[in-house]
């Protein structure tokens, strides 16, 4: 034992008690918090029964968390914290064949070409100012996309690179009337025109980011707005009106030194009718190729405000009421509460000073990232610094900021450690239900056995039931779920086989038609020049077709079509030594091409388990040699 396991230093004493509250005893909890001296703060709560769903039993909420710089969306029930599903979108991923197959590749586009993808901020469509469970969308700050996710199935459909810009950050949907738009930042300020024309005069190049929004539907990118400053987070309001970023470098600086110089930087409002009705009259450019239509939002136009807030804020969260944006300070102790109904006010220019929009700016600790909210009026903010959450409430809070002496402060809870985001349930919808709330620590240093350097990050499950905040959960997560949603789980009804109309695959089978074949009956081999298409079906544990033969050098497109219709039995199809693995699961049609380079046997095998005769699930492909 080093001198640091004496228990005489208070942090050692607080995890000591902390190690005896999980274990549950009442006894050894009142002694220690009687001895301890701690705080309401500090104190841990003991577990809830809540979490423990038993064995067979079903989770009350689905959660969708981001994958962060890995790539993929994961799919979890709450309040179990058990993983359900993973669902790639930026990544590739061996077991499903994502960017490996012909319809994930047709989803890509010219992304397919990268690797990588860096997804933050999950967001679910919304009717009316609730989800509607349709679509789930999310950013891709590394390649600068915007991906779409059906939720009927769990599969990524579309996906969209965003012109003009780089790195896409903050992401909303547009909650009322419905999700027409899906609101996204571009982060990084570039020079226009990005050619390398004007690299010698970057100082006097233009130089600016742009505001974007998606049609939710098409997948198109609908409009673009030039900002002064850069983009961070948004969100929308609940009017369908206006959309606010937060900007960290109102000073267009390239360092870090210049990006925090100033005491205040500022949330830009984004004037949606406004933006529109310009766009109807004509009201716009392009940039270089791309068709879309670029509006002017920087300072003086009527697009847009600019409203300061103290320093490099970062989250930017609708409260479910309706009626505040949160800009959450990062580098200021506070929070800024812009008030909704004033903003009419503000872009008819009635004040004159843009402030006037701000209800309150409480002060709730050091490094408030993001805040969520559990519909009764407390804001729970997370202190990146203080490896806190905050609770507090919003009337207080504008009651304190207008003179009265009243606090705001409910509560702070100690998190392990490092909060980014937090997100409590039904938190972006009308119908927030304040029951659960997932914190997303970026540290989590001691709280797990040691994996080597490259620690897990921990999602920690609070209950915010009641009056005060319960820890009952620490779930360990892999690179980097910077956020998610949780929504309850009658609000979806996802399949539980395909039906074969289905468009996530229509165009592979309008291929076979052309070729004269019938996916659900057919085993047929196809050869147009040196490209030779392969159809067969697959009912557990057989391949319709145990052998076909190519020549070398052929272009080879494998269709697997599963005529199983019982749920659960998934079929693979992996080609050894050719780098093809796919998943073709009940009433699915999955195809890949790859090019048949080797002469010889080549044994291509069923890689999701089937059946007790899984392991006989194969063929050969006999590649005759050029
Ligand atoms: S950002 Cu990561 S903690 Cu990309 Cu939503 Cu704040
Ligand atoms: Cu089919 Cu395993
Ligand atoms: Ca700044």
């Amino acid at each position: 034992m080093s001198n640091k396991d004496n228990h005489q230093e208070p942090s050692e004493h607080v995890k000591l008690s902390r190690r005896l509250f999980l274990g549950g005893s009442s006894a050894l909890l009142a002694t220690a918090a009687a001895g301890g001296g701690l705080s309401l703060a500090s104190a841990p709560a003991l577990a809830s029964d809540d979490i423990n769903v038993k064995p067979g039993e079903l989770d009350e909420y689905y959660g969708f968390w981001s994958g962060g710089h890995q790539g993929e969306v994961r799919v979890l029930g709450v309040p179990s914290m058990r993983e359900l599903m993973r669902i790639p979108v930026f990544n590739v991923d061996s077991a499903t064949g994502w960017g490996i197959t012909n319809e994930s590749k047709r989803v890509l586009g010219d992304s397919s070409k990268y690797l990588n993808g860096d997804c933050h901020h999950p967001h679910i469509s919304m009717t009316d100012g609730k989800y509607d469970g349709k679509y789930l969308f999310i950013n891709d700050k590394a390649n600068t996309r915007v991906a779409r996710i059906r939720l009927d199935i769990m599969k990524c459909d579309k996906i969209v690179t965003i012109p003009n810009v780089q790195a896409i950050h903050g992401l909303r949907l547009q909650k009322v009337p419905h999700t027409k738009y899906v609101f996204c930042n571009a982060e990084f300020i570039i020079p226009h025109p990005n050619d390398g024309t004007n690299l010698k005069n970057l100082d006097t190049a233009e130089q600016y980011t742009m505001f974007n929004a998606v049609d939710a539907e098409t997948m198109e990118v609908a409009f673009q707005v030039m900002v002064d400053g850069n983009l961070d987070n948004t969100d929308a309001c609940y009017t369908g009106k206006y959309a606010a970023s937060t900007c960290y470098n109102s000073e267009a600086a390239t360092t870090l030194g210049g990006m925090m110089r100033e005491e205040r930087d500022w949330v830009t409002v984004f004037n949606i009718p406004r933006i529109e009705a310009a766009i109807k009259a004509g009201d716009f450019t392009t940039l270089g190729d791309s068709k879309v239509p670029v509006l002017d939002g920087r300072k003086g136009s009527k697009l847009t405000r600019y409203v300061p807030v103290p320093k490099n804020p970062h989250g930017l969260n609708t409260s479910p009421d309706g009626k505040y944006f949160i800009a959450n300070g990062k580098l200021s102790p506070t929070v800024s509460m812009i008030e909704i109904d004033k903003l009419d006010d503000l872009f008819d220019d009635r004040f004159e000073d843009p402030r006037a929009v701000i209800a309150a700016e409480p002060e709730l600790g050091l490094g408030p990232l993001h805040t969520t909210f559990d519909g009764r009026g407390n804001a729970y903010t997370t202190l990146f610094i203080d490896s806190q959450v905050v609770k507090w409430n919003m009337a207080d809070a504008i009651k304190a900021y207008n003179g009265e002496d009243v606090d705001y402060i409910r509560q702070k809870l100690d998190v392990q450690y490092q909060p980014g985001h937090n997100h409590a349930s039904h938190t972006e919808a009308r119908d927030a239900d304040g029951k659960w709330l997932v914190v997303l620590c970026k540290f989590s240093k001691d709280r797990f056995l040691p994996v080597g350097p490259l620690h897990a990050e921990n999602d920690q499950l609070v209950d915010i039931s009641g009056e005060e905040m319960k820890l009952v959960h620490d779930g360990p997560t892999y690179a980097e779920p910077h956020d998610c949603i949780l929504l309850r789980r009658d609000v979806l009804n996802p399949k539980k086989i395909w039906e074969r109309d289905d468009a996530f695959f229509a165009e592979t089978v309008a291929m076979a038609k052309e070729d004269g074949v019938t996916l659900e009956r057919d085993n047929k081999v196809i050869r147009d020049g040196n490209k030779v298409r392969v159809y067969m079906t697959s009912v557990a544990p057989n391949y319709g077709m145990s052998e076909f033969t190519v020549k070398q050098g052929d272009e080879v497109t494998v269709t697997v079509t599963n005529l199983d219709m019982i749920e659960d039995v998934s079929h693979g199809f992996c080609m050894v030594n050719h780098g093809v693995s796919m998943e073709i699961s009940p009433q699915q049609t999955s195809s890949v091409t790859f090019i048949a380079d080797k002469p010889g046997v080549h044994w291509y095998y069923c890689n999701w388990f089937c059946h007790a005769l899984h392991m006989e699930m194969v063929g050969r492909m006999l590649v005759e040699p050029a």
